[in-house]
C-alpha cells in the first residue's frame, strides 16, 4: 500500500459497498456491529494477562472441548453487541449447544448470524494468533419461531463471511461476495482502515499447511499427496514444498490469502465416525467464501464446501483449502481412489 493515499475506513467501503447495490443498510449495519465486537476482543486478547483473560474457564463446550475464558468472553461481546441492533433473528456459535434467538425486548431482523468467537484457542496462552470467523445467512422469509433447520443453509447462501485475525497487528478480512478485501485495526483511530483490495490467491503454491503429527491415520489418498509433496525436487512434483502450521485456522488461512498455500484438515481413521475436526457452519463455510472471492478454491476432498447441505449445527468436515491447482490436485486423487 502506498503510504502517502490515505486508506478508507471500514464505514466508508461499506457505504460504498451499499451503493453499489452489493449490501443493504441492514448487512452494512450489522457488518458494522461485528467489526465493533472484534474490536473489543482485539482490546481483551491484547491485554492478555494484564486482563486476567488467560487460562481454562473451566466449562467445557458442546463437542466437549474445554473452553478457555476468552473463548466465554469472546462469545459473550459478540452476543451483547448484537442483540439489540435490530438485524438479526439468530444467532448460533461454536461455543454455545443451541442456537441463540433475539430477545423480545429487541426488534428482530432478517439475518442470522453464525461464528466461532475465537478460533485456534490454544494459542491463547502461548501468545500466538487467534481469530474470529464469522458467517451472515438471511433468515428465511415468515419465521415466526427461529429453528435449528433456519441455520441449516449450505455455503453457497452466505451473504457475507469474514474473519479477523489478532496477530502482531489486528485486521479484518471480508466478503460481500464481490471480491475479498483486508482491512487493518489503526488503534489510535479506533477504525479499521482498508488495507488490501481484492486479495487474490496465486493458483500454484509451493507452500502447505497441515497437522503433520496425525500422518500416522490418515487414508490412501492423504498420504500419497502429502508424500508427494514431502519428496521434493527429486519426486514427481518436480519442486519443494515448505510446511506451516500455526494451528490457528485464521492464522494460516490469513497466511494463504496473502502469499498463497494449501491449508488441510482431513478425515483421518483415528476417529472414523467424524467426518474432519472444523466445524462447517463456523469455520469451512465462510473461509471457504473469502477464499473462493479471492480465487482459491474449497472442497471437503471430493464436495465443493460451499455445496454442502448441513444437517446439524455442529457439523464437522474435512477441509482442503487454497491455491486452486493444489486443490484441484488434492481433490481429484480423493475422486481417483472413491
Ligand atoms: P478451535 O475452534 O477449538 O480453536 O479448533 C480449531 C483449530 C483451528 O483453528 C486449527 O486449524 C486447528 O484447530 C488446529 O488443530 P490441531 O490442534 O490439530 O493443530
Ligand atoms: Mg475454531
Amino acid at each position: 500500500m502506498n503510504p502517502a493515499k490515505k486508506p478508507i475506513a471500514l464505514t466508508r467501503f461499506l457505504i460504498e459497498e451499499q451503493r453499489a447495490g452489493h449490501i443493504n443498510a441492514d448487512l452494512r449495519l450489522l457488518i458494522e456491529v461485528v467489526a465493533r465486537a472484534c474490536k473489543a476482543i482485539s482490546h481483551a486478547v491484547n491485554k492478555g494477562a494484564l486482563g486476567g483473560v488467560l487460562g481454562d474457564a473451566g466449562t467445557g463446550n458442546v463437542q466437549g472441548e474445554a473452553q478457555k475464558k476468552l473463548d466465554v468472553l469472546s462469545n459473550e461481546i459478540l452476543l451483547e453487541a448484537n442483540e439489540w441492533g435490530g438485524h438479526l433473528a439468530g444467532c448460533a456459535s461454536e461455543e454455545m449447544d443451541d442456537f441463540s434467538e433475539i430477545p423480545n425486548a429487541f426488534p428482530k431482523g432478517k439475518y442470522l448470524l453464525l461464528f466461532d468467537p475465537l478460533d485456534g484457542s490454544s494459542n491463547i496462552d502461548v501468545n500466538i494468533s487467534v481469530g474470529t470467523i464469522f458467517s451472515v445467512l438471511r433468515c428465511p422469509e415468515g419465521v415466526e419461531k427461529l429453528e435449528t433447520k433456519h441455520f441449516l443453509q449450505s455455503g453457497a447462501q452466505q451473504v457475507a463471511a469474514g474473519y479477523t485475525v489478532y496477530g502482531p497487528s489486528t485486521m479484518l478480512v471480508l466478503t460481500v461476495g464481490h471480491g475479498t478485501h483486508a482491512f487493518t485495526l489503526d488503534r489510535e483511530l479506533g477504525s479499521f482502515l482498508l488495507t488490501q483490495r481484492d486479495m487474490q490467491i496465486p493458483a500454484d503454491t509451493k507452500e502447505f499447511a497441515i497437522n503433520m503429527s496425525n500422518q500416522r491415520h490418515w487414508y490412501p489418498p492423504m498420504q500419497h499427496y502429502i508424500d508427494e509433496l514431502l519428496a521434493g525436487k527429486e519426486g514427481a512434483r518436480g519442486k519443494d514444498f515448505n510446511m506451516r502450521w500455526v494451528a490457528s485456522m485464521v492464522g494460516d488461512v490469513h497466511r494463504i490469502l496473502t502469499r498463497g498455500g494449501i491449508f488441510i484438515y482431513p478425515r483421518d481413521k483415528k476417529d472414523p465416525d467424524k467426518p474432519g475436526k472444523l466445524r462447517l457452519l463456523y469455520e469451512a463455510n465462510p473461509m471457504s467464501f473469502i477464499v473462493e472471492q479471492a480465487g482459491g478454491a474449497s472442497t471437503d476432498g471430493l464436495t465443493r464446501i460451499m455445496e454442502i447441505e448441513p444437517s446439524k449445527l455442529h457439523q464437522r468436515v474435512a477441509v482442503f483449502l487454497g491455491s486452486k491447482n493444489e486443490v484441484e490436485r488434492v481433490t481429484q486423487y480423493h475422486a481417483d481412489a472413491a
